[in-house]
């Protein structure tokens, strides 16, 4: 038999390091899945699109203090009324542009977009629509402080003939895969197809997102509460009493960043709860639903973790118009319910109080 050479030996550590280093994104979306179908292959196809966008954006996001209008307003308001800053522009752009001839995605959905955005080489053989918040936090981008963007990803239900994505109004058990970039000192790509939740990190010497954290659990309870409370006097009373509470019992810290992918990243890996209430401006709450809120909380739930409205699970939220916003309590299960159990107090008072006055 020829001599075969047998490779140099390598310490366990360093083939462990090897390893892991050859752990890319695309590779683990099909080790997930345990399959090379033609469904898995879509699957990967996607993330790794995602992943070239999130580079893209990362890449301009590092020298936008040096690149000739890449900061600062468009002058421009969108179809939530905020006013659009020339980043929500270029990383809404980067989406629709690494979709474009992929063969993958129809649609794109985007909180910078009143309607979605039809990739018509792609349609109807398309079978994906993108929902996506481009850059969210983008309050920090000018500051240069951590932003992110959100995204999840379904599946085109019946031919949308008439382009109001009506299907897409379902929802966030349809999602079948969701995650989150996080812009900050290193830039992260958190993502689950329903099977846990998987941390990548962009490594600029590769040009790749290398995983570094597997099957990522939230903590039952954490010392961390994520609210804006300059909201306190807009507040239905069942928060301003949670709020007191945390105030006034030990083992709570405060952390709000104004950008939601940083302080929910902050509460998967620590544990705790981000609240985003309704106020007397926004009953409904800030937040969106089809691509904040129903993504986190996919990620929430397969992390062990909880999203509610205050009142029902987020991912049983089904929407009414595209761009519908909802409260939004997400976390670690103990500390999620017991803002709810607050919540619930005050409707247990509010209907003895109806009954008394009947009676
Ligand atoms: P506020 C950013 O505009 C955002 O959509 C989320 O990223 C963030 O959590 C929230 O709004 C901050 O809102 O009212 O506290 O400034």
């Amino acid at each position: 038999m020829a001599n075969v050479e047998q490779p140099l030996a390598q310490t366990p550590v360093q083939d462990r390091a090897l390893d892991r280093d050859c752990t890319t994104l695309s590779r683990h979306v099909l080790q997930q899945l345990q399959s090379f179908s033609a469904e898995a292959q879509d699957l990967s196809a996607l993330m790794t699109r995602v992943a070239l966008a999130a580079k893209l954006i990362a890449r301009r996001l590092t020298r936008a203090g040096l690149v000739e209008d890449a900061l600062g307003f468009t002058g421009r308001v969108n179809v939530q009324g905020e006013s659009v800053k020339k980043m929500d522009v270029y990383a809404n752009q980067v989406f629709i542009s690494v979709f474009e001839q992929s063969g993958l995605v129809c649609r794109l959905a985007s909180e910078e977009m009143e309607k979605p955005y039809y990739i018509p080489e792609n349609c109807p053989v398309g079978r994906y629509t993108l929902l996506y918040d481009p850059i969210d936090g983008s309050s920090n981008v000018d500051i240069n402080l951590n932003v992110g963007a959100i995204f999840a990803i379904r599946k085109q239900e019946g031919e949308d003939l008439d382009g109001t994505a009506q299907d897409l109004l379902q929802n966030g058990h349809n999602q079948i895969a969701a995650g989150y970039v996080l812009f900050g000192p290193s830039t992260m790509l958190v993502y689950s197809i329903g099977k846990g939740v998987h941390a990548f990190t962009l490594d600029p010497s590769l040009g790749e997102f290398i995983l570094s954290s597997e099957d990522i659990c939230i903590p039952e309870h954490g010392p961390v509460y994520s609210v804006n409370e300059g909201n306190f006097w807009q507040w239905d009373e069942s928060i301003r009493d949670y709020i007191r509470y945390v105030h006034r019992h030990e083992g709570y810290t405060a952390r709000y960043g104004g950008a939601l992918v940083g302080d929910f990243h902050r509460i998967l890996f620590q544990g705790g709860v981000f609240l985003y209430p309704g106020t007397v401006k926004k009953p409904e709450g800030k937040l969106r639903l089809l691509y904040e809120s129903a993504p986190l909380a996919f990620l929430a739930e397969q992390a062990g973790g909880r999203a509610s409205t205050g009142t029902q699970p987020i991912l049983d939220v089904i929407p009414k118009q595209l761009h519908d916003r909802t409260p939004l309590f997400i976390g670690s299960k103990e500390d999620v319910a017991l803002v709810e159990s607050f919540i619930q107090e005050r409707e247990r008072e509010q209907q003895d109080q109806m009954a008394a006055a009947r009676a």
